[in-house]
Parts: C-alpha cells; sequence; structure tokens
C-alpha cells in the first residue's frame, strides 16, 4: 500500500474531514442534525477506508481518530466516575463473526452474550448516593459531561430514590417516542417553531435546556442498562445486571436475550430489524455484551472502545455517493423522468446505482450537479431518491445541471414539452419507439391482458422487427411470422400464438389498465368499469359523469375524457375492439375475504406488493391504499410506516403475511 499518495485522493480526504467536523459539530454540540446520523457514518466510513489504504493521511486531529462529544459551556462540567466508552460498530455478518472469533480468543474460553435493543436516544450518567439521585450528565466527550440532573428530575421513569439506599453509577438512554414526537411537532408548527427531525433531537434539545420546564413538558422517557459502579458485589452477568437493575427502580427494556452462539445474535438481530417500527422508541441496531463480567475484565478496552461489547447497526437507509450522470427515462404516458446515475453502494442491504430526481423542479431545488455528492435514501420498498447535495465536497467545475430542450429517449425529434400546470415534462412524439415498447409491453403485461409469453423484451423484439407498433397487431400475428425469428422455434411461435388468442377475452378492467390511459392505473380502472360495465358506455361518459364516480377526481376525469376524445386513440381502440371479447369485471362474490377491504404496508417476507394485492382480490378481496374505519385489515411487512401507526390508532387488526396465507 506504500507510495506516494494521489493528489486527488489527498484532497478528498480533506474535505471530507472538513464536512464531517462540520457536521459532527452540528450534531453533538449544537443538537443540529443537518444530514442524518446515518449519511454522516457514510463519510466518515469513506475517510476511514481512504486512511487504510493510505496511512500516512492520518493526522491525529482526523475526526476517525476522536470519540466525539464536547459540553457545552453553559452547564456544570462533570467529570464521570468511570470513563464513557463507545461501542465498535458492526456492519455486516462477517465483521460479526470475526467480532466473536477475537472474543473467544481473548477470553480463551466459550463465552456467552446477551443481545439488547441499542436505542437511539441521549446516553445519560445517572449517579446516586445513598439511594439518592445526586446527579445525571450527558456523556460530554467521555471524560467530561454536562450536567443536566435538573432536567431528568422531570422525567417520570427515572426513579429519584432507590429500592436500597446504595450508592451508585448506572448508565441509560433518554428517549421521546414517535408518537409524542408528533404532538410535539404540532405545537411547535403552531407556534411556528421548527419541528424536530426525528425522536433522538427533540430528546436532546429537551435535555439540553437550562430551563427544566421545557424538558417538564414533555414525555421524556428511559431505558437503563448498565451498572458502571457500585459499593457492593456487583452481578456477575449482563442478564443478572438487567435484573439487578430492573429490581433498584430502573426501567429497563424487557426485550434482552441472553444467547449462546453466533448464529443466534444474528437471528436477534434479524428479528428486530424486522420488528422495530413497532415500538414506540427509536432502535438503530442491537448490542451484544459478553454475558460473563470476569470475561469481560479479561477481554478489556483497547483504549477507545471496550473489547467485550459492540454495536451491531441495522443497515443505513441514508448514505452518501457520487453522481455519475444524470439520464433520463420515458414512461409509457411519454413523461421524462430524470434519473441520477451513482457510484454503485450498499443501501439498506441492496446495491444501488440509479436514484430517482423526479422532476425539474427536484433538481433546481437541490442543485444536483454532475459530480456531486449526494444522500440517497431507500425506505422500505420505495425507489431510491436523493435526499440532498453535500455541496462542500462539490468540485470546483461543477456545472449547475441545464434541462433539456431534447431528449433522445423519446425517439423522433426528441423534442420534449411541460405538462400544463405539473412539474413534468413529455415527449411531444407519442409514437417514440421507446414509448411504443413501454406501451405495448405495459398492455401485454400481467396487470393487463396478461399475455403469456410475450415479456418486454419479445415486445421490443417484435417492434424492432416491424411486426407489431400497434395494439391490435399483436392479435394479427401468425405462427408464420414468428417462426423464422431468432428466439423462436415452431413450438414456441406455437404456444405464443395460443396464447395471444387465450388473452384475447379480456374483462374491462384489464383491458382499461393495458391502454395506458395517463392517470388510469388498476384501482381507477376497476372504479371506471365497475361504474359503466361496458366500453361504449364509459366511452360516451362526460367529465361531469367521470367525476361523480368514487375515487375519480377533476385531473383523471379530464384524462380520461380526453383520451377517449383523440382521433388518434380511437382508432386504434377500433382496430384493437375488433380482435376482443370485453366482459364485464371479474370481481368476485366468494372467496375467504369477501367484503374485506385490506391495506398492504410495508416490505413483506416474500410476496410482492402487486402480488399480495392480486391474492387479496383472488380471494374476493378489495385492496385500498389508505387505512380507514373501513378497513378490513392492514396486511404489514417490514418498515411499514405511517400506515401502520394509523392502523395502530384505529385499532385495525394487522396481518402478517403468515396470517395472511392462512387466511386465505
Ligand atoms: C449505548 C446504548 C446501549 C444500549 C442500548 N442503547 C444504546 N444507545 C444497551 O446496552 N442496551 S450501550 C451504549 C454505550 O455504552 N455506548
Amino acid at each position: 500500500m506504500a507510495g506516494r499518495i494521489p493528489e486527488t485522493v489527498r484532497e478528498r480526504a480533506l474535505k471530507l474531514r472538513e464536512a464531517i467536523d462540520h457536521y459532527r459539530y452540528l450534531y453533538h454540540v449544537e443538537d443540529k442534525e443537518e444530514i442524518s446520523a446515518a449519511a454522516l457514518d457514510s463519510l466518515k466510513h469513506e475517510l476511514a477506508t481512504l486512511e487504510e489504504h493510505y496511512p500516512e493521511l492520518i493526522t491525529p486531529d482526523s475526526p476517525t481518530q476522536r470519540v466525539a462529544g464536547k459540553p457545552l459551556p453553559q452547564f456544570r462540567r462533570v467529570r464521570h466516575a468511570v470513563e464513557q466508552w463507545s461501542f465498535n460498530d458492526i456492519f455486516s455478518e462477517e465483521e460479526l463473526i470475526a467480532f466473536d472469533g477475537r472474543v473467544k480468543k481473548g477470553a480463551g474460553a466459550s463465552v456467552t452474550y446477551t443481545c439488547e435493543l441499542k436505542i437511539d436516544g441521549l446516553k445519560i450518567v445517572f449517579t446516586y448516593e445513598k439511594g439518592i439521585l445526586t446527579t445525571a450528565a450527558t456523556r460530554g466527550d467521555g471524560v467530561i459531561g454536562e450536567d443536566v440532573t435538573h432536567n431528568i428530575r422531570t422525567i417520570e421513569s427515572v426513579p429519584l430514590r432507590l429500592t436500597r439506599s446504595i450508592d451508585c453509577v448506572v448508565e441509560g438512554e433518554v428517549w421521546l417516542g414517535k408518537k409524542a414526537l408528533v404532538a410535539l411537532n404540532k405545537e411547535r408548527e403552531k407556534n411556528g417553531e421548527p419541528a424536530f427531525a426525528n425522536p433522538r433531537n427533540a430528546a436532546a434539545g429537551s435535555i439540553r435546556q437550562l430551563d427544566p420546564k421545557i424538558a417538564a413538558s414533555r414525555k421524556l422517557d428511559t431505558f437503563i442498562y448498565d451498572v458502571a459502579q457500585a459499593n457492593e458485589r456487583l452481578p456477575q452477568t449482563q442478564a443478572e445486571e438487567l435484573e439487578y437493575l430492573s429490581a433498584l427502580g430502573f426501567k429497563v427494556n424487557k426485550h434482552a436475550r441472553h444467547v449462546e452462539s453466533v448464529a443466534d445474535v444474528l437471528a436477534y438481530w434479524g428479528e428486530w430489524k424486522a420488528k422495530r417500527e413497532r415500538e414506540d422508541y427509536l432502535i438503530d441496531g442491537i448490542v451484544i455484551k459478553v454475558d460473563e463480567r470476569t470475561y469481560q475484565e479479561t477481554l478489556g478496552y483497547t483504549g477507545k472502545a471496550p473489547r467485550f461489547a459492540a454495536a451491531f447497526k441495522f443497515p443505513a437507509e441514508q448514505v452518501t455517493t457520487i453522481v455519475e450522470d444524470i439520464a433520463f427515462q420515458v414512461g409509457r404516458t411519454g413523461v421524462v423522468t430524470p434519473v441520477a446515475h451513482l457510484i454503485p453502494v450498499n443501501v439498506a442491504g441492496v446495491i444501488v446505482s440509479r436514484a430517482t430526481l423526479h422532476n425539474e423542479d427536484q433538481i433546481k431545488r437541490l442543485d444536483v450537479r454532475i459530480g456531486d455528492t449526494v444522500i440517497i435514501q431507500r425506505a422500505g420498498d420505495v425507489i431510491p431518491e436523493v435526499v440532498s447535495v453535500v455541496k462542500e465536497l462539490r468540485p470546483k467545475n461543477a456545472k449547475p445541471f441545464r434541462w433539456p430542450t431534447r431528449i433522445d429517449e423519446c425517439g423522433g425529434s426528441g423534442t420534449i414539452e411541460r405538462v400544463p400546470g405539473m412539474a413534468a415534462w413529455r415527449c411531444v412524439d407519442k409514437n417514440s419507439f421507446v414509448q411504443q415498447s413501454r406501451t405495448l409491453g405495459h398492455f401485454a403485461g400481467k396487470s393487463a391482458l396478461d399475455i403469456e409469453g410475450l415479456g418486454k423484451e419479445r415486445v421490443t423484439f417484435l417492434l424492432e422487427q416491424g411486426l407489431i407498433s400497434d395494439f391490435g397487431d399483436i392479435f394479427t400475428l401468425t405462427e408464420g411470422d414468428l417462426e423464422p425469428l431468432e428466439g423462436f422455434g415452431e413450438l414456441s411461435a406455437k404456444k405464443l400464438v395460443v396464447s395471444i388468442k387465450k388473452s384475447s377475452r379480456v374483462p374491462l378492467e384489464r383491458l382499461l389498465v393495458g391502454l395506458s390511459i395517463p392517470q388510469v392505473g388498476e384501482e381507477t380502472a376497476r372504479d371506471l368499469a365497475t361504474h359503466f360495465g361496458t366500453l361504449e358506455k364509459l366511452e360516451g361518459s362526460s367529465e361531469e359523469e367521470l367525476m361523480g364516480i368514487d375515487g375519480v377526481g377533476e385531473i383523471v376525469a379530464r384524462s380520461v375524457s380526453v383520451w377517449f376524445r383523440d382521433a388518434e386513440n380511437k382508432k386504434h381502440l377500433r382496430e384493437l375492439l375488433k380482435h376482443l371479447t370485453v366482459v364485464r369485471g371479474e370481481k368476485k362474490k366468494t372467496g375467504a375475504l369477501f367484503g374485506k377491504t385490506l391495506v398492504v404496508t410495508g416490505t413483506l417476507p416474500t410476496l410482492s406488493r402487486t402480488d399480495a394485492e392480486a391474492l387479496i382480490r383472488k380471494h374476493g378481496g378489495s385492496v385500498a391504499s389508505s387505512v380507514s374505519s373501513k378497513t378490513s385489515y392492514v396486511l404489514a411487512g417490514e418498515n411499514p410506516g405511517s400506515k401502520y401507526d394509523r392502523a395502530k390508532e384505529l385499532g385495525v387488526p394487522m396481518l402478517s403475511e403468515k396470517d395472511f396465507q392462512a387466511l386465505i
């Protein structure tokens, strides 16, 4: 690895260091989160990697060399009786196995572990004398913290007197619940104050206040997880220590688990990665501690962190990376979406190389430029998006992105136009190749005609060969047309023709989905089909009548009406209908879910969202997009979000995928 450090690397390291230090100061000293902790971690990780390759880059003031934090001057400074360590972080199964290996080697024996939840709050050190709370201090730099006793005293879950009159120092986390945060932010909004970005910020902002009335007015809570010192014999295992703390009167999190092996640790981690949203407090990973105190003592500390414990983080949903290019995607309806092409990064366990920039306004708002370091986010099963630009890391020569006037991906002349009244642009030429292949691919796809053997690639191929250019053309294809083509044989040609024929009998709503009418997705198509029953009635309807349908608003009504009046569309539709038998809706009047309305949220273990919704319909149920008192069940997966909270509020029963499978 030795040798000269390239100038670009040296510069990158310098800039990273400045940016990290800037955000670290805002985050740890001023309690301001301008970029998320996860994004900041990602910058630190990049710097650490550079320093690993080029150790000569390391300086004593590098953020990688410090345990963060600095007390504010207004508070009384307190020297901790016991130095406050921070834990080393583990990010993967491999690192966990390596940790276990080091532990076993260091302890010279097989150890057991206690797994606990890592609470994303504010760490506090509590001192009790003769069983009475005397001091509560923030962690600070690990040696000196700030005296915040006046605020901590206001928290109901903190005992002012212990069950026994011992001297001790204990450590724990102060946090604000997600629901309390919502209420607090509503209040702040009313008073014209800025909202807190997350519960951790709100807890820190409440505790580091000189006026205790502020902390008292907020529903702060605690979990205590460690006794650092006591004037009596300490419990001999971490599992016993938690019971000991509980017996002294502290609030202790109930989800700790004593385990025998790394496999068990991994299982606990996986379980909580999936379940964490259910709790009212934020959980950002798990903490693993060697259970036996004697082994903890044998293993000791590295000067920065204990060797006997580690924090096993959940994958970050926000990371930083660099924009290599900004490209365009043309949708079925011709709408143009800008997409950032990125240096590939792992976001929450998935490698991502593209992130949506949504539209022109978003690019302007973020001022994203090619070469920029950006924060990208991926939550649940949502498409990754660019959240913000780390401006400090912008290359000198980066030019503001100029929105183009023409886009090759549109095909033809490539001319684009702004959709009236919207932030979106679309291709002027609706017959461009890209659009044609998307539209036809969608038409043949699962949610529409569902023509077996006619996937997107084949559609594109048939278009290229000039064999189809329109919906109706698909139904005129013969075995003889297909057989000579590359990728087809006698059998596959025959099979495709048969499956095309089979798909010519189509329920109205599926046909409507397949036509790619702007604003008409599966739900709207079903609403329209149910209301009108036949295509003729729908074609003959007015905008007013359309707007009278439940679930159809002004924009949708206009769009449907415009589509059916367009001469080109009329012509294509007439051609198509020569080949189709349109049947009435396939709504089932039976099935395990008949009469039930379900909402799907979060990532399910095996089913995709589309599959889950199809199953619901297949069993006679209907699918809604938002939770109301009329919702029968919420089918919830990992990272379920606000729908889950709303369902909890309304008392709507929740189903896991397993429950759901059992039900149907
Ligand atoms: C920090 C945290 C610990 C625990 C839970 N949440 C935290 N944020 C725990 O041990 N259960 S330990 C810890 C630390 O010592 N830095």
